[in-house]
């Protein structure tokens, strides 16, 4: 694979991978700012970053299982009602390291870092396949049937040289309330190349790995995608299965994403000074939930007390409010008292009253997917 013309990154990301490029922001940049920054936003790529130049002639391929299979060009995409939605992206391997060091996992080590919040603009996929006679979800038209593929223009070794694909169901894509974008806008400027330039799909509350970068084609099939990233990876496993027993066909490939969060204003060891130490991060759960309830302990989890949450500056965040951003992060902040060395956790609850699990050995998978345990971080006081 050629990587002789990947675009410029910031300086401060953290590198996980080179070829293919993965990088991560460091803690403290990620939640200094509700709507990350394109530069700090974590980039997640499995194979060199393609090429599109010429915008005039770039198009997505819409075929399967259609009456009219069609080109869809940029202009007739730039003709339909434009939509921002605000949306967390997460990998589903993000905190993987962690579950890595308690035994050993396969796959591209992430800190706490692997996600971000952005303002993403473009069509929605309801309105775009509309176009193509394929109607709008409503509760009584449809239940199970086909699905959605999203057909990439970069080349992956999974695929053995071929794209990057993934699929979601047909009531999703055709759901305008699951508000799934082809977005060609990312914090208000064209989407640069590393997330996807020229259209990319966003799916909001759900795993990274189902929106799909560089758009190819778009294809109406019976059956979810049988590619690689979809059939065998982003499974999760039970602790019991490892390489020597795994059949994959027993699962379901990933798609929500459980309730997560973490601390950013802290390292996983940190030295302080005794006093007051503010506790900040971020909490998001899938599926359109909102987060509940942030929970703080500095006891190591004995005895907890509740954090602030936010969205924007100046308005309260409740969750599961018509005025919140249903598909994003919320930021939490708390201000404790340490004075010895201690163990700092933080939990999050969802509005299902989903908790983060205690402990990283009861969800250990084989890949080191969705790691959601209690974030804990050691203090050491110097005085
Ligand atoms: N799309 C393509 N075409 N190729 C990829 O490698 N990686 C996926 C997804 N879409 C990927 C892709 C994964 S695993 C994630 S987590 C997100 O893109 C990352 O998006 P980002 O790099 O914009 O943060
Ligand atoms: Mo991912």
């Amino acid at each position: 694979s050629d990587y002789s013309q990947e675009p410029p990154r910031h300086p401060a990301l953290k590198i996980n991978a080179k070829e293919p490029f993965n990088a991560e922001p460091p803690r403290s940049a990620l939640t200094a700012s509700y709507v990350t920054p394109v530069d700090f936003f974590y980039k997640r790529n499995h194979g060199p970053i393609p090429i599109v130049d010429d915008l005039e002639r770039y198009y997505v391929d819409i075929c399967g299982l259609i009456e009219n299979p069609k080109k869809l060009y940029m202009r007739d995409i730039w003709m339909l009602p434009k939509y921002s939605v605000t949306a967390t992206l997460q990998c589903a391997g993000n905190r993987r390291t962690a579950m890595s060091n308690t035994r050993k996992v396969r796959g591209v080590g992430w800190d706490v870092s692997a996600l971000g919040n952005a303002v993403w603009a473009g069509a929605k996929l309801a309105d775009v396949l509309e176009l193509f006679g394929i109607p709008k979800f409503t509760s009584t038209t449809q239940t199970g049937g086909k699905h959605v593929e999203f057909v990439s223009i970069d080349k992956c070794k999974e695929e053995n040289g071929g794209p990057y694909k993934a699929s979601i169901p047909l009531r999703q894509a055709t759901n305008p309330e699951a508000d799934v974008l082809l977005a060609y806008e990312m914090n208000g400027e064209p989407l640069n190349r590393d997330h996807g330039y020229p259209l990319r799909v966003v799916v909001p509350g759900v795993i990274g790995a189902r929106s799909v970068k560089w758009l190819d084609s778009i294809n109406i099939i019976a059956e979810e995608c049988q590619g690689f990233f979809m059939q065998r990876d982003y499974k999760m496993f039970p602790p019991s299965v490892d390489w020597d027993n795994i059949n994959w066909a027993t699962r379901k490939p990933q798609m929500d994403f459980p309730v997560q969060s973490a601390i950013c204003s802290l390292e996983d060891v940190q030295a302080i000074r005794p006093g007051k130490v503010k506790v900040s991060g971020y909490a998001v759960s899938g599926g359109g939930r909102g987060i509940e309830r942030l929970d703080v302990s500095i006891d190591g989890g004995k005895t907890w007390i509740e954090a602030t949450r936010f969205q924007k500056p100046g308005v309260p965040y409740v969750a599961d409010d018509i005025d919140s951003d249903k598909w994003a992060w919320v930021l939490f902040e708390a201000i404790v008292d340490i004075t010895n060395g201690t163990e700092i956790v933080a939990k999050a609850v969802d509005t299902a009253a989903n908790v983060q699990p205690e402990k990283v050995e009861d969800i250990w998978n084989l890949r080191g997917i969705l790691n959601t345990s209690w974030h804990r971080v050691q203090v050491r006081v110097g005085h």
